[in-house]
């Protein structure tokens, strides 16, 4: 019988050689004070908490040898795949490639831009490099999964309404069965994390599958 995760709206079935963890987005610019985030006007705390999870996450994939996938939300240098709506959104005290505490703002190769170090990827570890909220937009994060197989994501990171729901609904349309940790994700908004992982398992999980770290860390052992 296949191993099943238990979670909301019902088990997760899941295959060892399908399954994958993408980590969204654990860079300096969204959790490190002097970042795009707080630029944007955000209380950046309650996106640190989450670390120590989502540490234990990557701990678990590793041990079991599955596929590990981070990615992070940065622009080429020259901006060229930066467009201008998405330069000009809002009203941060930074805009994406102007110079600041950790370097250009979410540039690649900036300080800021790295993945913060507890969470580091291990050499061998695919990184996306993605100029979009969605992890599927403008990458070869597609040709990546398929591949190596996986058919089957669990979805950690940040921010739990932006980067990481537009991932889920972008791998939901292209066949791929999502899951999202809950303790290993978070908003600058907590009711706007509460209010996604509620919109992705509702209607029978028409977006896909939530619970927490210990019930996916347990499963794989
Ligand atoms: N990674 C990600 O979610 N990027 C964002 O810009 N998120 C915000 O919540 N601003």
């Amino acid at each position: 019988m296949m191993p099943v995760i238990q979670a909301d709206p019902f088990d997760f079935p899941f295959q060892r050689e399908m399954l994958a963890l993408i980590v969204i987005d654990m860079q300096r610019d969204f959790i490190e004070p002097g970042g795009f985030g707080e630029s944007l006007g955000n209380d950046v705390s309650q996106l640190g908490s989450i670390v120590p999870t989502v540490a234990t996450l990557l701990s678990a994939f590793r041990a079991a040898g599955l596929p590990v996938i981070h990615t992070r939300e940065c622009h080429k240098p020259d901006l060229s795949d930066l467009p201008d709506a998405k330069r000009d959104r809002g009203a941060p005290t930074l805009r994406i490639g102007d110079e600041g505490p950790m370097g250009r703002v979410l540039v690649a190769g900036e300080p800021g831009a790295e993945i913060v170090p507890a969470l580091a990827p291990y050499p061998g570890e695919k990184v996306v490099d993605k100029p979009g909220k969605g992890a599927f937009y403008a990458t070869d994060l597609m040709s990546h999964l398929q591949g190596n197989g996986i058919k089957q994501l669990i979805f950690a990171g940040v921010t739990t309404e932006v980067c990481v729901q537009t991932s889920m609904r972008e791998a939901n349309d292209r066949g791929f069965d999502c899951l999202i940790a809950t303790d290993a994700t978070a908003s600058y908004f907590p009711d706007f994390k509460t209010a996604a992982i509620e919109m992705i398992v509702a209607q029978g999980g028409i977006v896909g599958w939530a619970t927490p770290t210990a019930e996916i860390t347990g499963a794989l052992n």
